[in-house]
């Protein structure tokens, strides 16, 4: 029997306001009284995770004042040496409060967006101070409900002054992080500007510290915009960008639903899975996601442990897929095809005209079955256990 506990070199994380999640939604208030974050800490320590991740406020009350935050700080430090747990990401809260009602970095008052650059740096203190390398931004609520209100390369120059100057707070104070950019279609604006894990792919060139910055996709955002979420993670990791990722579940078509890992689409999860760990991606799982509204804090550790074991058991089951004899002579001659075709490769004289005077047998090429049926089929058989 394979073992799927849990173990630090997994590098499961949670975010602190995943498990503190009160379960409150637009149509109902929590079900489950608060959790202070060093209980969230102990909860998974138990659970058996390896890191905890915070918006600024998760912690530190807005309002806080500078010896009180220097006091949760100290505790929550204290928490995670106790429990075993290491802070690898942090981010700021640019979404909560009612100043951004109108977005943050790209909000139409200057002193909105000042507002938020300090916030954020602040937030980038904190983060340093818990031993995070990672910063996400999540720009919920960079967007609009009506287009008069600004042209949107406008929003796309501010986003882009806001960033270029954390990196280079980032720089001057040498915390050494690195940034990951989260896309996002929705909710809870209307329309969120940089919608797309693409999107952000196609604005980082932009930036005056390109290498500082990548992404931070998220299973259920893709998944809300109607796209295979696998194949913007493959982007990602193909042009370096995988800087951080957001496991969870979700069905297409419905409200961000944060659901457990695994538990709406346990095929996309499979292929993810097996991508990941195929390509050797050595950054944190990470979970932002929630329990039902139907759970208490038991349900909450069902849901944690749940998350973590889907992902091990998907592990697993990519582990056989790549051990399955069958699949493996199949992958290799559904690969194999063609292998009198011209070479491609870089462009030359001679290989442009060696391919410009090559005859195709198009008809026999497009004659040949290839054989997906049976691979899918396989596939399934291993992710439900037939093999
Ligand atoms: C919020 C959002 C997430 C983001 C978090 C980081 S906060 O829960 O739904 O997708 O990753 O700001
Ligand atoms: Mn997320
Ligand atoms: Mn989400």
């Amino acid at each position: 029997m394979p073992d799927y506990t849990p173990r630090l070199e997994h590098k499961f994380s949670f975010g602190l306001w995943t498990v503190s999640n009160r379960g409150r939604d637009p149509f109902g208030d929590v079900v489950r009284p608060a959790l202070a974050p060093n209980d969230a800490v102990a909860m998974l320590g138990d659970v058996g995770a390896w890191g905890v991740n915070l918006h600024d406020n998760d912690l530190v009350p807005i309002d806080a004042t500078p010896s009180e935050r220097d006091r949760i700080v100290r505790e929550f430090q204290r928490a995670c040496t106790a429990h075993g747990i290491v802070v690898p990401m942090a981010t700021v809260s640019l979404f909560y409060d009612p100043i951004f009602k109108d977005g943050a970095f790209t909000a139409n008052d200057a002193r909105v967006r000042a507002y938020a650059l300090q916030k954020t740096m602040r937030a980038m203190d904190l983060g340093a101070e818990l031993g995070a390398k990672i910063f996400v931004l999540w720009g919920g609520r960079e967007g609009t409900e009506t287009d008069a209100c600004r042209r949107p390369d406008e929003a796309v120059k501010r986003l882009r002054e806001a960033v270029d100057y954390l990196c280079e707070y980032s720089i001057d104070r040498a915390y050494g992080f690195r940034f990951a950019l989260e896309a996002k279609p929705n909710e809870p604006r209307g329309d969120i500007y940089m919608a797309t894990t693409g999107a952000y792919l196609g604005f980082i060139p932009t930036l005056a510290h390109p290498e500082m910055v990548g992404v931070n996709p998220e299973v259920a955002h893709e998944t809300m915009a109607g796209l295979n979420f696998l194949h913007a993670v493959a982007q990602a990791w193909e042009a370096g960008k995988l800087f951080h990722i957001d496991l969870n579940d979700q069905m297409p078509g419905r409200y961000d639903q944060d659901f457990r890992f695994g538990a709406a689409n346990p095929r996309a999860a499979f292929f993810l899975v097996k991508f990941l760990e195929d390509a050797g991606y050595d950054g944190p799982r990470h979970f932002d996601a929630h329990a039902y509204r139907t759970e208490d804090y038991e349900g909450v550790k069902d849901f944690a442990r749940g998350c973590m074991r889907s992902y091990l058991i998907l592990k697993e089951r990519a582990r056989q897929w790549n051990a399955d004899k069958e699949i493996q002579a199949l992958v290799k001659e559904i690969i194999g095809a063609g292998a009198d075709a011209p070479a491609i490769g870089k462009y030359s004289a001679q290989g442009r005209d060696t391919l410009l005077a090559r005859r195709f047998d198009r008809g026999a090429i497009a004659a040949r079955g290839l054989g997906y049926e049976r691979l899918d089929q396989l596939t399934m058989e291993v992710l439900m256990g037939a093999r």
